[in-house]
């Protein structure tokens, strides 16, 4: 549908950009922070480098929150990571990781930027993985009490918190992206899934106890998932796939549930997890005040036939890697790609915030959504009109999701500053802001404005109303 008359983004839209600390913060064994399973990621696609220096953002922040503050940012998501906090996972607090964010967190404050706070991307204690990570309960506690730590220190600077990052494409594609071991059986996968979900439950239920007025909610990828065609049985995988890849996670955080077609998929694979006494009940006690969402593109799947050949070999989290028997990865032939292979859809960005909103009537919060490209740097400029292009149209979306009615807090795209990929190295960049460095030479990682930079910058001082 169609209106002749749009609303405006609310007053206090938090205009926002995005981060996490393996990808940005670089100084990844310094002042006592511990390896992560990212730090300990052996195989890295050829040509690509590791996070080791990443955007030097650790010894930069300064400079970079000036940057943000230029940038006119109401808000800046960021992650902590969990080995600079507790470098084992569940052992001796580290003095010199807690004192080091404060100190970005107070700059923030200062600027006028409001700081939300991803708990968990990605970025699992390599020691606790060593014990069996998300397969053993033992970190349900860990996590657990890393949460009360970080509620204890931060929770008077921090409104907004986020539990976990991408649980669902840890879940779906964790080899890839490192956070689960290759060759893990799906029993085990979902096991680890379980606990990361009554996790997620505890810290929220801590939150609520520990900290008086915060808000803290999961944020999953969420994408809707087209019907390759209207075939019954094509919008019948369609449906499984969107039962699977999305409220399966949504379901489970707002309500405490498992979704029924997911459950069953589950019993069906042999990976249903064991649910000990008291879990639903915690589950159910953990009420999240919003839901954050990652939307990069939409998905689209057709009907298995069966045989294995539906299951395409590893892809990424945008790329939709068939089951067989299950469903099938399909190409949406209305939709372009980018050079990354990742297909781009503005308007199944609206129709996930419906989507959402319908199901679980929350405030949302998009924590991001961007482009990624190669990009060169030329007498100091970057001349990203395609990252504008991307940038607008799925804003003018979101204003569309608005006048349908959905309550959208804010809006966070990947990425604030140049970082690292998780799957394409230094090469593949998202930023507002160019940091010069290239692949495995280092060079000055100075940083420099692109040209959306300027344009982002005069869409959050006219609150969305001029996208041109
Ligand atoms: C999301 C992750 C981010 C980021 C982004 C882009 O899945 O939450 O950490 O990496 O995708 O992905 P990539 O870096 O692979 O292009």
């Amino acid at each position: 549908m169609k209106y002749r008359q749009l609303k405006p983004f609310p007053e206090a839209f938090l205009w926002s950009g995005s981060t996490s600390a393996y990808q940005v913060e670089g100084a990844w064994d310094e002042d006592g922070k511990g390896p992560s399973v990212i730090d300990a990621r052996g195989e890295y696609p050829a040509g690509t480098t590791d996070f080791k220096v990443a955007s030097d953002h650790y010894h930069r922040f300064a400079e970079d929150v000036a940057l943000f503050k230029e940038l006119g940012l109401k808000a800046y998501r960021f992650s902590i990571a969990w080995t600079r906090i507790i470098p084992d996972g569940d052992g001796e607090v580290n003095p010199a990781g807690v004192a080091f964010y404060h100190r970005p967190i107070d700059a923030l404050i200062d600027a006028g930027i409001e700081p939300i706070v991803t708990m968990y991307h990605f970025d699992l204690p390599e020691a606790l993985d060593a014990k069996g990570g998300w397969t053993s309960r033992d970190t349900v506690d860990a996590f657990a009490r890393f949460s009360e730590v970080l509620f204890a220190e931060y929770g008077s600077k921090i409104t907004y918190w986020l539990t976990i990052n991408e649980q669902n494409m840890m879940i779906l594609y964790g080899e890839a992206i490192g956070t689960v071991k290759p060759g893990m059986p799906k029993s085990a996968v979902y096991q680890a899934n379980h606990h990361m979900m009554l996790a997620q439950a505890k810290a929220n239920i801590l939150c609520h106890q520990m900290v008086p007025g915060a808000k803290i909610g999961p944020a999953p990828n969420i994408s809707v998932c087209y019907p390759a065609t209207s075939h019954p049985e094509d919008v019948l995988a369609a449906d499984d796939f969107n039962a699977i890849r999305n409220w399966l996670y949504l379901d489970m955080a707002v309500h405490g549930r498992y979704n029924n077609v997911a459950w069953a998929y589950l019993e069906e694979l042999g990976a249903a997890p064991s649910i000990a006494e008291g879990d639903l009940e915690i589950l159910t006690n953990a009420k999240p005040d919003f839901i954050a969402f990652n939307y990069y593109t939409s998905a689209t799947v057709g009907r298995a036939s069966g045989e294995s050949s539906d299951a395409a070999s590893v892809g990424d989290q945008q790329i939709v890697v068939g089951e067989a028997g299950v469903y099938a990865g399909a190409v949406n032939p209305y939709l372009g790609k980018t050079e990354f292979g990742w297909e781009v859809d503005p308007i199944g960005f609206r129709t996930t915030f419906r989507a959402i909103w319908d199901r679980y009537q929350l405030p949302l919060l998009v924590t991001e959504n961007g482009l990624g490209a190669f990009e060169k740097l030329e007498d100091g400029k970057v001349h990203d009109s395609y990252r504008i292009d991307y940038l607008r149209d799925h804003i003018e979306q979101i204003q569309w999701a608005i006048s349908d009615g959905v309550e959208v807090l804010g809006y966070s795209p990947w990425s604030a500053i140049d970082l690292v990929s998780t799957h394409q190295g230094s090469a593949k960049r998202y930023g507002f802001i160019y940091v010069d460095r290239e692949e495995f030479d280092l060079k000055e990682l100075t940083r420099y404005r692109k040209d959306s930079f300027a344009w982002y910058q005069k869409v959050i001082s006219t609150n969305g109303a001029d996208l041109s």
